[in-house]
């Protein structure tokens, strides 16, 4: 009998050479193997297939030996559990990776083909909201550059975030399809598909020891298959594994309903399964009200954990060391149930007993925290849970009882901190709180900026915080430099590599050498022209999409994010207003030419999020066709806001608007992307903007408004914010303009609940911050006078946001939380 030989020494295929002429040699190859076409009727999308799969064979070679050297090695791997990961387009952030970018761009050009024309066909895979998402897709690419074997762990949904188009001004969202034309970065996995249970009842049987044992027997299942996509770091040392799950029925099809003449019933169930991974829950911090959503939520944290302990048991005898060789992140508390699943996994099907899988749990799972907001806080109906998971409410329970009794005999904890550790809230209909068993069930619970980790701790989980006082620490956000700088950014990079030399490009602190340069005006003014020519190609965006005409030489002020009332897009509308109303009335002043860019997307059902909107559309349509204001301000809304059009904008802003009412945004990552392109930032001393002034210097950040302590007080004090605007002759001119109908001449009314919300109570401190903020932006203003000062400032900047590279932050995570 021949020996079979060790895994270690069957052989990997030969690596791809990379020449133009061998690359080219190749898409014509898979242009006729794979895809079927000849290449004189090649369509656009053809050659950006084969281009793709070209570059996916290259990522292939360093896939297997990541995954082989993972497993010789028994090192650690790290699973980051996200509902979200935002990843954009793939095909440039891997050519660059590889560095491939110049061999496949001249490789093209010999086959007449145009790399930047089929790179811009390529669709963004929007499986995210906002930053939460991102971040997921930045942590991906930053624990690839930095050498940690991690898997992400998702859903493949159909169709991402909503595509938002304008109609009169107003938002409308349309489904998107970014797998209309296939995704040839994936890998679909049939041999890795999971039974994921819903509904039924618990059955007690009688266990080994006489001890009871407990069933789940689900009413209801369905089938997970695992999708892959490689996730290559920089260099492409290593590439890491993205598992999106999809749901499929048992029985494709009823045969005997549908041979019974019932053609739409013997789908139903196949329906039913399909619709679990169909769409992305579309909310920012609105509460997820659905069942559906809860659905979701356990079927890719059941499939993942599922995955998790075969692979462990691949390798190991037993789950004993779980802990040891698996470290479990939660992105948010989305995926928390995790927690319990893996309880019942331990318990119900490997047999251990409740302690020590509860050591086990504990020690393996750590939470991420990324908001405060009330609503944005996960809690699900007892009754909901109950009928859909049964077996894990009793487990919720009985953690419960753990935890509750700890606190009640170990610490004497009073009857009002019991009430707010316990899992279940009972202040009016029983609801399961997803964030403490989140924060009971892990060692580690992070915040993502210092301010918003204080907060945490004196806020949501201070009875937490003070039952395990060791858990809570800080992970500040980070964003991967390779697409936000590199990428994103070729001239930019271009010029810093002329500059000082090429080590930031693997060390994105090492920008600090830049420093020097801002005093050098030959620098400047090459650091200004990379500037004006990203101003000229966002310029040109905005008029081939939206027929407006904006001047790359004007200031460009930028505000992109999710549409919500704590980041306070209405401010900078209100602005907007005032500053129109200056513009008009001192026609003899020296008004700095600005353009205010807005993008983002509301919530579907977030009712004041769209009215917001519409409102910048129709101060937008005003101001820009007003003969008054000869150009000198205009305000532009594009539509459709993604990674991709962030990759444009970024690069292209002078002022990054970073405004929320402090308190209120846990990081912010927006803010580090624009910081890195050397845009110099207004913002309220919110978020990560706290230490984004402590490395770039408070000189070189315009910071204004209430701290995060003084909203608390004037919130707690209730001041009266009527006298704030009738103190204020700027502010309350505009909101009587916007609250009058001067901008909605067809429905005079149309603003008047948002402002009355500013006189009632101005809970997002409209009214409060209203003069500083606009002091500020003339400060802005004078500064962009004084061009050689402001570049100045620009550059240091650059020079000093490497701290903010998602690698630090994955390094960090890596050594205090996760130890691998
Ligand atoms: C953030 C969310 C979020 N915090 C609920 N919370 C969601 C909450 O679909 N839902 O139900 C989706 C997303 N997103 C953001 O996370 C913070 O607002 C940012 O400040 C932070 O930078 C980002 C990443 O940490």
């Amino acid at each position: 009998m021949t020996k079979k030989p060790s895994t270690a020494d069957l052989p990997l295929p030969t690596p791809r050479v990379s020449t133009p002429e061998i690359l080219a040699s190749e898409i014509i190859e898979r242009l006729t193997y794979r895809i079927g076409k000849d290449v004189i009727v090649a369509k656009p999308h053809d050659w950006l297939t084969a281009t793709i799969l070209v570059i996916r064979d290259r990522i292939i070679d360093r896939w297997m030996e990541s995954t082989r050297g993972v497993y010789n090695s028994g090192a650690k791997r790290v699973y980051y559990l996200s509902l979200e990961f935002l990843i954009g387009r793939l095909m440039r952030d891997a050519m660059s990776n590889l560095q491939l970018v110049d061999a496949i761009r001249q490789a093209l050009e010999s086959l007449g083909v145009d790399l930047n024309v089929i790179a811009g066909l390529e669709p963004d895979a929007a499986l995210g909201n906002g930053g939460l998402g991102r971040l997921a897709a930045c942590f991906m690419e930053s624990m690839a550059t930095v050498d940690i074997p991690a898997y992400g762990y998702g859903i493949r949904y159909v169709h991402g975030l909503f595509r938002q188009q304008m109609a009169d001004g107003w938002q409308v969202e349309l489904p998107e399809t970014w797998l209309a034309h296939g995704n040839p970065w994936e890998f679909e996995r049939r041999e890795a598909s999971y039974e994921v249970g819903f509904g039924g009842a618990v059955e007690t049987v009688n266990g080994p020891d006489d001890k009871p044992r407990y069933l789940w027997k689900p009413a209801e299942r369905v089938i997970a298959t695992a999708y892959d996509t490689p996730v290559v770091g920089w260099k492409a040392k290593r590439v890491n594994t993205l598992r999106l799950w999809s749901a499929r029925p048992i029985d494709p099809i009823l045969l005997d309903a549908f041979n019974a003449g019932d053609h739409i019933g013997a789908l139903r169930e196949s329906n039913k399964a399909e619709s679990l991974t169909r769409v992305l829950y579309p909310a920012d911090a609105t509460p997820a009200g659905q069942e559906l959503r809860l659905r979701q939520e356990f079927f890719f944290s059941s499939a993942s954990l599922q995955d998790i302990l075969r692979r462990h048991m691949q390798q190991y005898p037993d789950f004993t060391n779980l802990p040891d060789k698996v470290s479990i992140q939660l992105n948010d508390t989305h995926p928390a149930i995790s927690i319990a699943e893996l309880m019942r996994l331990l318990i119900d099907v490997h047999g251990f007993d409740f302690d020590p899988a509860w050591e086990i749990t504990r020690k393996t799972f750590s939470y991420t925290n990324h908001t405060l907001l009330p609503e944005a806080l996960e809690s699900w109906p007892v009754p909901l849970i109950e009928r859909m998971l049964p077996r894990h409410m009793q487990i919720v329970y009985a953690i419960n009882a753990k935890a509750l009794l700890e606190a009640r005999k170990e610490k004497y904890f009073s009857d009002n901190e019991i009430r707010h550790i316990s899992l279940i809230d009972e202040s009016g209909d029983r609801r399961v709180r997803m964030g403490n068993l989140a924060f009971i069930g892990s060692h580690s619970i992070n915040g993502v900026s210092a301010l918003h980790t204080e907060l945490m701790k004196e806020t949501v989980f201070s009875d937490l915080h003070k039952l395990y006082p060791d858990r809570i620490n800080n992970k500040t956000n980070g964003i991967t430099p390779r697409r936000w700088l590199q990428q994103c950014n070729p001239g930019l990079t271009g010029l810093l590599r002329e500059a000082i030399g090429d080590e930031f490009l693997d060390d994105a602190e090492k920008l600090t050498a830049l420093d020097p340069f801002a005093e050098d005006a030959g620098f400047r003014e090459k650091f200004a022209a990379v500037k004006r020519t990203n101003k000229v190609a966002l310029a040109n965006l905005v008029y081939e999409r939206m027929g407006i005409r904006v001047d790359p030489s004007a200031l460009f002020d930028i505000q992109i994010k999710r549409i919500h009332e704590y980041k306070r897009q209405l401010l900078n509308i209100i602005e907007a207003v005032a500053l129109y109303d200056q513009i008009r009335s001192h026609p003899e002043l020296d008004w700095v030419p600005r353009v205010k860019f807005f993008a983002g997307k509301a919530a579907p059902s977030y009712h004041n999020a769209k009215l917001i909107i519409k409102l910048a559309n129709d101060v937008a349509r005003v101001i820009n066709n007003d003969p008054a204001v000869r150009g000198l301000l205009k305000v532009v809304f594009i539509p459709n806001y993604n990674v991709s059009l962030a990759e444009v904008m970024v690069p292209a802003a002078d002022l990054s608007e970073q405004i929320s009412t402090a308190g209120m945004e846990a990081s912010g990552t927006g803010n580090m992307k624009f910081g890195l392109n050397g845009a110099l930032t207004i913002g309220t001393l919110d978020g990560a903007n706290v230490e984004m002034r402590e490395h770039v210097g408070a000189e070189n950040i315009i910071i204004f408004g209430l701290t995060a302590d003084e909203v608390t007080r004037a919130r707690a004090e209730g001041r009266n914010p009527r006298a704030t605007i009738e103190g204020s002759r700027e502010l309350s001119q505009a909101l009587s303009a916007i609250a009058s109908g001067v901008f909605s001449p067809d429905d005079r009314g149309r603003y008047s609940s948002l402002i009355d919300g500013i006189y009632n109570h101005d809970w997002f401190m409209v009214a409060a911050d209203f003069d500083s903020y606009a002091r500020a932006q003339r400060e802005v203003d004078a500064l962009w006078i004084d061009q050689p000062t402001w570049y100045t400032k620009a550059v240091l900047n650059t020079a000093r946001m490497g701290w903010f590279s998602s690698d630090r932050t994955i390094r960090q995570y890596a050594q205090d939380i996760w130890r691998a």
